[in-house]
């Protein structure tokens, strides 16, 4: 029987079916038989990976959990990178976590093969034939090292976010406690498997439950309609853009079709949403369409989630709720002093087991994201009529394009190799479907003109499809306050003027 508690209960729902397919069911216990194999092979002539790092660049399935599995059975540190990312993406995330193995499957083999060999990684298939004798397994403790995620912030380059597993077990704890998930649950997973969402909110919690999953390479509305008028699914989880896109979707379809779909919609027990502001317009023309109160909560990488309405009672929109189960939230004001009234703003500071324990490598980062042992957000909210609701962040140079998160001299830092751009400023301009566009404000060097389109053409490669701008504006000069420092409200402000 496996250590880990999530292992423990995957064994014993052992003939359930973990993963429907179009193709196959998976069962619980072709999991685990798997995730066994596979450890042995990553563990070769070792007994313990102790905290190596493997990369893991799978879709969603069950062979990404088997993988998962795999890694955390043999002792070692999972890193999920993003399938879409660029070469120089993910060379950054393999040389930053210092990663010795890639685990990956035969379609993705031949794009990330020539970087492991450059970098002198070793590249395991997930489906690699077991190595016979099967080894025996580590013990693996509660407080090691289990995943990095990587995050965009304040900085250029992505930061590590390190969980244990006791961290990864007390966020799926609070949010199967919440969000009463059971056995009986069956959800669709189309979200992208190096984010939080996909791998804790959906993921981890219906594995833990016993409940089934049906994964999808990549969000489709119509793919999904055609499930959810079947009733495949009791709870459903997605970002406030897919929700923009399955309203428009519907409105878009016959009404035959849409009568069909909504009904499918309006049966399932839970329908949630997260990782960006839902706005209250969203919520409410989905409430309209389909009898269903989303559910929005608020989350970050660094602290799985905190804040949520309740499974029964008001769901407001616009707010996000309360504090989980075994998560502990403050307000810190400007002054210092911790909100203690209505109506005050202050910093989202977030306490509890499932808050991670440090960037990767960066001691300095670390130790000034904590306040006296408090996780400093840098978002800002309020309390309303017993409520959270989010204002916004603190810094300006964070986004949420599409619900990721991106930083936006990241983005800079990109654009200022393109060889006729001589000053540029990245800003999130309000967009209805994307939460924030992605807005590129450059000076040129020459007057050679710059169109977006061959902006963007030129950004494939360098940057993820959604780190590209999607607006463009040049300009003579940047605006630039009295220090001479380029202040982005007045970017904005020049935005909004043209
Ligand atoms: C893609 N496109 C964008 C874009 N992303 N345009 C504007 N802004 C963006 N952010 C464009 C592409 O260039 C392309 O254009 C077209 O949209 C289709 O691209 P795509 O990649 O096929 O898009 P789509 O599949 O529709 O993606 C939309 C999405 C995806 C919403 C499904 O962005 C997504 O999966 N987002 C979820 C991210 C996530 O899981 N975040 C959680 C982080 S954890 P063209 O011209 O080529 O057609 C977290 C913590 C928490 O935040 O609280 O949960
Ligand atoms: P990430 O770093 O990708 O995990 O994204 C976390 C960030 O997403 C938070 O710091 C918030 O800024 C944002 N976020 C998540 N959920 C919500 C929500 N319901 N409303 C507003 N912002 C949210």
């Amino acid at each position: 029987m496996p250590e880990l508690p999530l292992l423990a209960r995957a064994c014993s729902h052992r003939d359930r079916v973990a993963f429907r397919t179009a193709k196959q069911a998976h069962t619980y216990q072709n999991l685990l038989d798997h995730s066994a194999r596979l450890a042995s092979v990553l563990l070769g002539a070792t007994d313990d990976l102790q905290e190596t790092r493997v990369a893991l660049l799978v879709p969603a399935g069950p062979a990404y959990v088997a993988a998962q599995w795999a890694i955390w059975r043999a002792g070692g540190i999972k890193v999920p990178i993003c399938l879409s990312a660029t070469e120089p993406e993910w060379e950054y995330a393999l040389t930053d976590s210092r990663a010795a193995i890639v685990l990956t499957d035969a379609p993705m083999t031949a794009k990330i093969a020539p970087l492991c060999a450059r970098l002198g990684v070793r590249l395991v298939d997930v489906n690699s034939p077991s190595t016979n004798p099967a080894k025996a397994l580590p013990e693996i403790g509660p407080e090691r090292r289990a995943m990095i995620l990587y995050t965009s912030g304040t900085t250029s380059k992505p930061k590590g976010v390190v969980t244990t597993h006791a961290n990864i077990q007390a966020q799926i704890e609070s949010l199967v406690t919440a969000w009463e998930w059971t056995a009986a649950d069956r959800i669709p997973l189309f979200l992208p498997m190096h984010h939080i969402h996909g791998i804790i909110n959906i993921n981890c919690c219906a594995l833990w439950s016993g409940a089934t999953i049906e994964p999808f390479a990549k969000f489709d509305a119509a793919t999904i309609f055609d499930r959810v008028r079947a009733d495949a699914y009791t709870v459903f989880m997605a970002v406030p853009t897919i929700y923009v896109k399955l309203i428009q979707a519907l409105e878009a379809a016959a009404p035959a079709d849409r009568a069909a779909i909504v009904g499918g919609f309006a049966r399932m027990r839970l329908m949630v949403s997260g990782s960006a502001a839902l706005p209250a317009s969203v919520h409410e023309q989905w409430t309209a369409l389909t009898g269903q109160k989303l559910l929005e909560r608020y989350g970050m990488t660094e602290i799985g989630m905190a804040l949520s309405n309740p499974f029964h009672g008001e769901r407001r929109p616009g707010a996000v709720g309360l504090a989980l189960p075994g998560v502990e939230v403050r307000l810190k004001a400007e002054t210092g002093a911790i909100v203690t009234t209505e109506e005050e703003p202050g910093e989202i500071q977030v306490r509890g087991a499932g808050v991670f324990r440090a960037y990767w490598n960066r001691p300095e980062a670390s130790a000034e994201s904590f306040d006296d042992g408090w996780f400093r957000t840098g978002d800002m909210a309020v309390r309303e009529r017993g409520y959270y609701r989010i204002m916004g962040r603190l810094s300006v140079d964070i986004l949420k394009s599409g619900g990721y998160k991106l930083s936006a001299l990241e983005i800079e830092a990109a654009l200022l190799e393109h060889p006729q751009i001589q000053e540029c400023a990245v800003i999130g301009l309000p967009d209805d479907t994307w939460g924030e566009a992605v807005t590129a404000v450059v000076v040129t060097k020459d007057a050679t003109p710059l169109e977006l389109p061959a902006l963007r053409d030129w950004c494939k490669g360098r940057l993820s499809v959604y780190k590209i701008p999607q607006r463009l504006l040049v300009v003579k000069e940047l605006p630039r306050n009295a220090m001479g420092k380029v202040t982005k409200p007045a970017v904005r402000a020049l935005c909004e003027a043209v």
